[in-house]
């Protein structure tokens, strides 16, 4: 517990030792008005994943929300939650994991065991697992966002016994524990550079393509309007999957991409 006593971050923070869902707690941040905010917990009871999936979080992880109100137009949401990845990817990196992002919300462990980044080998066996997870809601018009929330959750000082298929932490990769407010000031710190004007947020993209791990790789995607499997070759603007298939080049614009062996 303690994470985030002296945390020092570009946002005004709230800690908690446990709480339901940071998000939540943004939202309701949101609804009074907040801005700027950085909700952290050492533990919580109730959060959740995309499309209300259960998320697990006891403690010992880094669970945090991000409440800002960009002026930036809604369709320009979606690098928001690209920035959050790239910015904890970085904090991985600094805390000596090397992760990488899979389209479009998850950080994993670098390697698979097939050879990705032209043949490296994947010691440990837990290569492609997830370290992290990121759940962005937000509400406004279509030409400015109102408020946004980005959730990240970072299975950081954990077992992986008690974790999900599927999973790992920063401590069982680097065999010893994470910093953990160290850890969470990087990933603030990234986030609020990335995010700090339109122009920067230019910058987004190709810091994300620098750390995929989904490009190159053979896809399959569950999107709204079906199945979509091919070779992911690029993202683009505002986060969209560019996916080469039997019938032609595809964007797809959300979903749950599965990496497929070669
Ligand atoms: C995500 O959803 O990956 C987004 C997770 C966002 C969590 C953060 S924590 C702070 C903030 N407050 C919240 O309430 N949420 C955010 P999705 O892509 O839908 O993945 C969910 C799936 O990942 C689950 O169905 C499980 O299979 C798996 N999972 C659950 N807990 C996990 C964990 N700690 N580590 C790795 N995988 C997990």
């Amino acid at each position: 517990a303690g994470i985030a006593f002296g945390l020092d971050a570009p946002y005004s923070v709230e800690y908690h030792d446990r709480v339901g869902s940071t998000n939540e707690r943004a939202r309701e941040l949101a609804g009074e008005g907040a801005a700027d905010v950085a909700v952290v917990a050492d533990e919580q009871t109730g959060s959740r994943g995309r499309l209300d999936r259960e998320w697990v979080a006891p403690s010992g992880g880094v669970w945090l929300s991000v409440l800002t109100r960009p002026d930036v137009p809604t369709a320009r949401a979606p690098l928001f939650t690209l920035a959050a990845a790239v910015a904890t990817t970085d904090a991985a990196r600094q805390a000596g994991v090397d992760a990488r992002i899979k389209w479009p919300n998850d950080v994993l462990v670098a390697g698979d065991g097939n050879g990705e980044g032209g043949g490296d080998p994947d010691p440990t066996g837990r290569g492609g697992r997830k370290l992290a997870g990121i759940l962005t809601e937000m509400e406004g018009e279509a030409d400015r966002v109102g408020w946004l929330v980005v959730g990240v959750g970072v299975n950081a000082n954990l077992d992986p016994e008690t974790l999900p298929a599927g999973a790992t932490s920063l401590s069982a990769e680097r065999g010893a524990p994470v910093d953990r407010r160290r850890f969470a000031a990087t990933l603030l710190e990234r986030y609020a550079e990335l995010t700090a004007s339109p122009e920067a947020l230019d910058g987004v993209l190709p810091a994300w393509r620098e750390r995929a791990s989904t490009l190159g790789r053979r896809v399959r995607v569950e999107a709204a309007d079906g199945v979509v499997e091919g070779t992911a070759v690029d993202v683009a603007e505002p986060g969209a999957l560019v996916i080469d298939t039997d019938e032609g080049r595809r964007r797809v614009h959300a979903g749950d991409c599965e990496h497929l062996r070669d």
